[in-house]
């Protein structure tokens, strides 16, 4: 029989311990997190929390939760110096002289789609920290020491990169994350694009000349099918592995765009660059953008090389 690596394993084996310590306590909140939603309809836990987050959103009983969940499990390692949750307005910071790293999250991602027993997630970025928290998560994506997600869909799977490479693993019944995939990668072009369609009419013009683009085969002649969960780990990952272009554009509602720079477009950036796809803000890849403020949105474009390189030389071109 084949001998099986956890993930803690293979971050021992591919980073260092301390490292190892950050995601197997990642991986310790995950599988609760994955009880709680698998059991949700069992207990009293779907539905509005009855608070209002940093983001002005309502947050759910199963929000919490998660948040909760990661807070106690990396509150409990020596080498996580802070964490910086979607949740909480501030980094809760750790008063510890070890303390290297911070874990920056979206503890449970997909809000829509929590009570109805459709795929949701948990993203997360870690940063080096050196002196003050907030300068150290506010550096340039690119500084990232790892990001992952764990999508919590008909298999429990968590995604990760430790900047070579993307790895998967699998939940097994005894509560551990299985390596399944070694060295994913994106495959170059199509066949999905992913969208929230509704909102085209306020996105900029170039987005939906972009998107005439694609439905009418005009890239390399690839035909397209609309695939959007509203999740966006699942749309994320159905990228990774299918191939095609994830997009949400600025809208008149949100001109900056909806999805958070810190703890949904960097990560993904990191894992999409590594599988060797891309990700950018349109003109701009996510992984340079700069960051005024832990909570900043962004308009995130990412997905196969062919169709990110066409966003953004249309993006460029339309100036
Ligand atoms: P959330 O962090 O409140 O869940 O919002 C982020 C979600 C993403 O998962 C998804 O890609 C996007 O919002 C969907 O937005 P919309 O419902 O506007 O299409
Ligand atoms: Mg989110």
């Amino acid at each position: 029989m084949a001998i099986s690596t956890t993930v803690e394993q293979y971050v021992a084996q591919h980073a260092n311990s301390e490292l190892a310590a950050v995601f197997a306590a990642i991986a310790t909140a995950a599988v609760s997190i994955e009880r709680a939603i698998r059991l949700a309809g069992l207990s009293d836990i779907y539905g509005a929390y009855g608070a209002v987050n940093v983001q002005g959103e309502q947050q759910q009983k199963l929000d919490v939760f998660a948040n909760d969940e990661l807070i106690a499990e990396l509150g409990k390692v020596p080498s996580v110096a802070a964490i910086v949750s979607e949740e909480d307005e501030a980094p809760v910071a750790f008063d510890r002289v070890d303390g290297r790293f911070a874990v920056i999250f979206d503890p449970l991602d997909g809000s829509s789609n929590i009570d109805v027993n459709v795929n949701v997630g948990t993203i997360f970025s870690i940063a080096a920290v050196s002196g003050d928290v907030v300068t150290s998560v506010l550096k340039p994506g690119t500084a990232q020491v790892a990001a992952g997600y764990v999508v919590y869909g008909p298999s429990c799977v968590l995604v990760l990169t430790l900047g070579k490479g993307v790895a998967a693993f699998t939940l097994d019944d005894e509560g551990e994350f299985i390596l399944t995939s070694d060295n994913m990668t994106m495959p170059a072009q199509g066949p999905y694009y992913s969208a929230n369609e509704a909102n085209a009419a306020s996105w900029p013009q170039v987005y939906r000349d972009y998107l005439g683009t694609l439905v009418d085969k005009k890239l390399n002649g690839q035909a397209y099918s609309a695939r959007y969960i509203g999740s966006l780990v699942a749309d994320f990952h159905r990228t990774l592995l299918k191939g095609g272009v994830f997009l949400y554009p600025a809208t008149e509602k949100q001109p900056q765009g909806k999805l958070r720079l810190l703890y949904e477009a960097r990560p993904l950036a990191m894992i999409a660059e590594q599988a060797g796809g891309g990700a950018v803000n349109g003109a701009t890849r996510i992984l340079d953008l700069p960051a005024e403020g832990i909570h900043d949105r962004t308009a995130l474009i990412v997905g196969s090389k062919a169709e990110v390189d066409a966003l953004q030389s249309a993006v460029a071109g339309a100036k």
